[in-house]
């Protein structure tokens, strides 16, 4: 049996790192209480070995710090003055693991270069932490889809139909304190009808004043709504929960570390997780929170932000660990994007990707100079 100790061993060497900036279209507009999306800019570090090994990190975050305190110039200035000057020729993993838990918060990038050397790792040894996850991972993962914010009915009434056509496992619709209720009340018997699981994702939009729309969306479906209010707003989480017990509450932007899950749990209040592998810091991160809530019978399952198919692809490796969940927010590549990074490109047959398919997809170089808009290497110093 793998332990940790044995992964915290291997070597990683260091050459370079590459920031890649990318600007992805996408194939639609995206509204949530966050902010409207157009493109995808995203973040690429290409890791290199002394040997001219490659590995490919994705760092999810926004270009704002409007989902988390992240932001994408922000990420790149922590690569370069409290990351790659600490790398040196030859470590290890745990060493490398070291000097990112020492900068505190940073999520995001951190993982991404955790990924990035990760990549690297099992190109070489054929090693990686998911080895520290007993349970056989399934050949399907089951995948749902999230929703904007609608501003048109008949847009809203299409999409909705084609993603219950589609055979997405979950509808996750966006919602904000000025979500057009009656839209949801002109849809309703369309999703009554299947039997598809639908939710809802404030993105922290909701305060202590906006209970009464919170509570049409509790009791009107009784399913899960993730991330209601700002995370740490326990006066107004506390003031809902008391209104109305039985709310079913997911929690994403609050949950940044194992620490946050223990604290809501010890308290009573976590009834299920939105687990980002970039949110908590990586794989190791997450292993550790898989573990928990599966000692812990908590629902989990992994959510996304968007990511391109190198991103996606290790969020699928880490659903493939959660036997219990009933979908990911890990759509197939053409849900998002014009053209996606990756080839093959991601693929989703009802509702499912298959692990296979995932097997040799591979980062295109020509789609990255294609998308590059920016670009810096970075050398060893030492
Ligand atoms: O709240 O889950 C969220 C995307 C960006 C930022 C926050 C969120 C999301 C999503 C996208 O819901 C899910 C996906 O990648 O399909
Ligand atoms: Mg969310």
């Amino acid at each position: 049996m793998t332990q940790k100790e044995d992964i915290l061993q291997l070597p990683i060497s260091f050459k370079n790192i590459r920031l890649i900036r990318l600007n992805l279209p996408q194939k639609e507009q995206f509204v949530s209480g966050i902010g409207v999306r157009n493109s995808r800019e995203a973040l690429i570090i290409e890791w290199e070995d002394i040997h001219g090994v490659k590995g490919y990190g994705e760092c999810s975050c926004r270009p704002d710090p409007y989902y988390s305190d992240e932001f994408i110039e922000g990420a790149i200035a922590l690569v370069d003055q409290f990351i790659v000057p600490f790398l040196v020729t030859n470590q290890t993993f745990g060493d490398l693991l070291k000097l990112l838990d020492k900068i505190r918060g940073w999520n995001f990038t951190k993982a991404a270069v955790e990924m990035a050397a990760l990549q690297v790792i099992e190109k070489n040894t054929g090693k990686s932490p998911f080895e520290l996850l007993q349970n056989k991972p399934l050949d399907h993962v089951p995948v749902g889809i999230s929703l904007g914010l609608y501003t048109e009915l008949d847009r809203m009434k299409k999409v909705v139909k084609n993603a219950l056509e589609t055979g997405y496992k979950r509808l996750k619709f966006k919602i904000s304190p000025n979500v057009r209720i009656d839209f949801f009340e002109e849809i309703n018997p369309m999703l009554f009808a299947a039997d598809t699981y639908v939710s809802f994702d404030a993105n922290g939009s909701f305060g202590e004043n906006d209970l009464e729309i919170f509570n049409y969306f509790a009791n009107t479906y009784q399913s899960m709504i993730e991330q209601p209010f700002a995370p740490n707003r326990f006066d107004v989480l506390l003031k809902a929960k008391k209104e109305n017990p039985d709310v079913y509450i997911c929690y994403d932007e609050e949950i940044k570390s194992i620490g946050d899950l223990m604290k809501l749990h010890h308290l009573g209040l976590l009834d299920e997780v939105n687990l980002k592998v970039g949110r908590v810091g990586g794989v190791m991160k997450s292993i550790e929170i898989i573990q928990y809530c599966a000692e812990h019978n908590i629902p989990c399952w992994i959510g996304g932000m968007f990511e391109t198919g190198i991103g996606r692809t290790l969020n699928l490796r880490m659903a493939s660990y959660l036997p219990n969940a009933r979908a990911h927010d890990l759509s197939p590549s053409d849900r998002y994007f014009l053209e996606d990074i990756v080839q093959p490109n991601i693929e989703m047959n009802n509702g499912m990707v298959a692990m296979q398919s995932l097997q040799n997809c591979e980062i295109q170089s020509n789609l990255i100079d294609k998308y590059t808009i920016d670009q810096k290497t970075l050398e060893a110093t030492c």
